[in-house]
């Protein structure tokens, strides 16, 4: 089967279409990687043509053997739609967990995103916790929460809070809260670390004055999470820019009412007294 046909490389091009469309792809800005499924494997295999190993810069064990569809460094996700042989590729890891080839796509040359460290150890996180199900892992330049990391205390605690307080939908969507990695130099393996600790706690991870990680089972719920997410950063941006407080909120008590009715958990520790 044509590897364009599939419906899985179908729902990659739309997702990062989407985020495009959004604004949160200026130039070669963002990533995206999706963990691809045996039967995905085989229905394309006779199209793949292995390159030569290369190392992934860290270890990834549990993700041995595994194959990855995955955005170019220095790829524009604007480009993606029109011309996805050059943008995007199919990358498999060895026996080991640390060395990728690309098997397919990437025509013009090139390598996986600068930010594969990243992508592949949230992966291995993501897969040991959710037994398998997490397939996808993000990464956008999201305005409204980027613009946040600038007055906001860089505390899990306070991004949770008030990123919940400002959509009632939040909560529900991101019972766990969010995280949030200080400045640090991007593409290496130390963000790739700090990244991955977050996401053993979290689906969403914030990169202070860069953007943010997502985690999830499939492109829909990927996608949702972090347009939820960038959605109650643009509100709060707005509801900062006409008055440095709130008249009325979803209080904690607020919260543990909807927890029981949604039937989520909420952490204590997000429901502090301010
Ligand atoms: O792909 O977003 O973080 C470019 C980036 C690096
Ligand atoms: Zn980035």
């Amino acid at each position: 089967m044509n590897v364009l046909d599939t419906e899985f490389v179908k729902g990659f091009i739309r997702m990062a279409n989407d985020g495009w469309e959004q604004g949160w792809h200026e130039r070669n800005g963002g990533n995206l990687s999706y963990r691809m499924k045996e039967e995905e494997v085989a229905s394309v295999k006779e199209n793949f043509e292995p390159k030569e190993w290369q190392p992934i810069g860290t270890k990834v064990p549990e993700l041995a053997g595994e194959y990855f569809l995955v955005t170019g460094s220095g790829k524009y996700f604007r480009n993606v739609i029109i011309k996805p042989e050059d943008s995007i590729c199919i990358a498999e890891i060895d026996d080991k967990g640390e060395q990728y080839r690309i098997v397919w796509g990437l025509v013009n040359g090139g390598r996986p995103t600068s930010e594969f460290p990243s992508h592949l150890m949230n992966h291995e996180v993501k897969k040991i916790a959710t037994n398998g199900k997490y397939r996808v892992i993000y990464h956008a330049h999201t305005t409204n929460i980027i613009a946040l990391t600038f007055v906001l205390p860089l505390d899990d605690k306070v991004f949770t809070r008030e990123l919940w307080e400002m959509a009632t939908e939040c909560p529900v969507v991101f019972p766990d809260g969010v995280g949030v990695v200080p400045w640090m130099v991007p593409g290496g393996r130390d963000i790739a670390v700090a990244t991955s600790e977050l996401m053993k706690k979290y689906d969403l991870a914030i990169w202070a004055h860069h953007g943010m990680f997502a985690a999830g089972e499939d492109f829909d719920l990927t996608f949702g999470l972090m347009h939820t997410a960038e959605k109650s950063a643009e509100i709060l941006v707005k509801m900062l820019s006409m008055r440095p407080d709130k008249l009325q909120t979803i209080t904690p008590d607020n919260f543990r009412d909807l927890a029981k009715d949604f039937h989520v958990t909420l952490p204590e520790e997000f429901l502090y007294e301010k």
